[in-house]
């Protein structure tokens, strides 16, 4: 299965690395070196996917090194991609250490300047352990599982220069679109190289020398683009955009995305697409399920979409970590509308001078940002739900990751989700603000009193800005019912609370969007297993196997009535 659901290669040779792999665990312990993988117990595992999906390593936190042959066709530079794996990477060819990465949630290269033809080993020592390793994922309320999660690839080249990637930001001029473009070429040759660029994009060519010194360089341009038509929720046009490079009139590397010509502005309260105002109306989606851990293949992906159509939703949070980019894909054709987010959740500013915290959070911002900017459905860029933003030294990392945002991409407004309320020092660093209020669940409140209590209270610190409520909700046990409507987890009580909180805030004048919590339910760390029956975050309006609950032909007809369109 391609890493994309855009053939993203016609030029370039492919070879997908999916499929089955042989994974070493330690026999005793938790611990397992590279270099000690031959000692380990073998157990086949389906690649993408996660260990916790087989039945001995259900509930496994330690080291694996998964492993498979690499039949090199023909020998070269060359690039081995993985979309995603959880949550810590080193990766090995024949024995040797090619690179690294943290974080199940964006993808990484390493780079091969000479690979040769021929059988190789291919490594990857994979750790989803808790504690100095990871400032991210951490005993959580979702559960941080282990394995290679998304597919990967290894990218033949034909020569050291090559597409990295080609960024297009839309623009309205006059009537018409513009793209503004960056295209980011590598090297992994010691000499500079030269080639022709070509990139094509909705009737606009743009062609050109490039001269690029060994490492690589970016070439900015902009294109007039004539048959770009605008994507939107009702009509998501996708515009191919292709990129080659070329000698002598002949291609010998490409890459290939789709670009949504559309605009996202902030006017006041409101969020205007294409210049009209948006009501953002959907649910706070995990990439969990109970039968694939956080490895959900396409179909499956689909199918939640299609249930998030169904319920009338015109928008998705991908609360609290960048999603595969063939969701984001999915999203792009079907129209939805994102709000993506770097990783971390809840944490308090003491769990925010973790070690390692800051600098792995901000990597993920850094990498969400430059890896999915081309999606035309994310619409508004998130960091660190209900993180220390009551600290000084909390406002420090907000106001680091927001300017990487407005660094990387200025099209797009950025928000965080807080539920600090009077404590919050950071209200006036986003653009979008976005509060998580749980009324008649964890505050013995109806969801008027409890948000026209904190606007009284604390509305001048969010002043005149786009505001959101990024999460309501109530659980609910799968198949326990309650006659009189009263009882905690019951579907009944769960069904009546979302009611009322769609009635209220889809309606809210001061809203601007809605992100009920959530699409389907969880498993939890162990850890929360106490605090959350049946060690499941059980507030979603399907189960974790998509089985719908009381609530939801409910909230499909206040959805479909707020936005008919949809
Ligand atoms: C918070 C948090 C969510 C989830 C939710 C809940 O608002 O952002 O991740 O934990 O609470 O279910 O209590």
């Amino acid at each position: 299965m391609p890493i994309r659901l855009v053939a993203q290669h016609r030029v370039r040779q492919v070879v997908s690395l999916d499929g089955t792999w042989t994974y070493r665990f330690p026999r005793e312990g938790t611990v397992l070196a590279p270099e000690r993988r031959a000692e380990g117990v073998a157990v086949d595992l389906e690649v993408p996917g996660v260990w916790e999906t087989t039945v001995t390593r259900i509930a496994y936190r330690g080291q694996a090194v998964a492993c498979r042959a690499l039949d090199v066709p023909r020998g070269g530079p060359a690039l081995l991609r993985f979309a995603g794996v959880s949550h810590t990477a080193r990766v090995l060819v024949d024995g040797r250490e090619v690179g690294n990465h943290h974080n199940a949630f964006t993808a990484f290269d390493c780079a091969l300047p000479q690979l040769t033809a021929g059988a190789h080993e291919l490594a990857v020592w994979i750790s989803n352990e808790h504690g100095e390793i990871s400032g991210l994922h951490i005993p959580n309320d979702y559960y941080t599982y282990g394995g290679i999660n998304r597919p990967a690839e290894l990218h033949l080249l034909a020569d050291p220069l090559h597409l990295q990637r080609v960024d297009a930001t839309p623009v309205r001029a006059g009537g018409g679109w513009r793209a503004q473009c960056v295209a980011r070429l590598g090297n992994l040759g010691a000499t500079a190289a030269s080639a022709t660029l070509v990139v094509e994009l909705a009737g606009g060519v743009h062609r050109a020398e490039v001269s690029v010194p060994p490492g690589g360089a970016e070439v900015a341009f902009t294109l007039d683009c004539p048959g770009a038509a605008p994507w939107s929720p009702a009509s998501p046009a996708l515009a191919p955009l292709h990129a080659r490079l070329e000698r002598a009139g002949a291609a010998f590397d490409d890459w290939n995305d789709r670009i949504g010509f559309r605009t996202v502005e902030l006017r006041g309260q409101r969020i205007l697409l294409n210049g009209e105002p948006t009501f953002l109306l959907g649910f706070n989606r995990h990439e969990d399920h109970f039968e694939y851990g956080c490895a959900i293949p396409v179909a499956a992906m689909r199918k939640d979409l299609e249930i998030l159509r169904d319920l009338g939703c015109n928008a998705v949070r991908t609360s609290h970590y960048p999603n595969d980019e063939r969701f984001l894909d999915l999203c792009d054709e079907l129209g939805f509308l994102v709000w993506e987010e770097n990783h971390a959740r809840g944490q308090t500013v003491e769990a925010m001078r973790h070690p390692r915290f800051r600098e792995q959070a901000y990597a993920v911002t850094d990498e969400m940002v430059r890896q999915h900017r081309n999606h035309a459905a994310i619409v508004i860029w998130g960091v660190m739900n209900e993180c220390g933003s009551n600290h000084p030294d909390g406002r420090v990392m907000y106001e680091e990751q927001f300017a990487l945002i407005k660094r990387l991409d200025p099209s797009r407004p950025h928000t965080f989700a807080s539920c600090r309320h009077a404590n919050d020092i950071c209200q006036d660093l986003p653009d979008v603000i976005a509060w998580n209020l749980y009324p008649r669940w964890y505050h013995p409140c109806s969801p008027q009193e409890y948000l026209d209590e904190i606007l009284g209270r604390y509305g001048a610190q969010i002043g005149d800005k786009p505001f959101i409520m990024s999460e309501c909700g109530a659980g609910g046990i799968p198949g326990v019912r309650d006659p009189v409507r009263r009882a905690k987890w019951s579907e009944d009580r769960q069904a009546d609370i979302l009611v009322e909180l769609v009635e209220c805030y889809a309606w809210h004048p001061r809203l601007t969007g809605l992100f009920l919590w959530q699409f389907c339910d969880v498993r939890v760390d162990d850890s929360w297993a106490m605090a959350r029956p049946n060690a499941v975050n059980d507030k979603g309006i399907v189960d974790g196997w998509r089985r719908p609950k009381l609530a939801y032909p409910l909230i499909r007809d206040l959805f479909r009535k707020r936005l008919p369109s949809r």
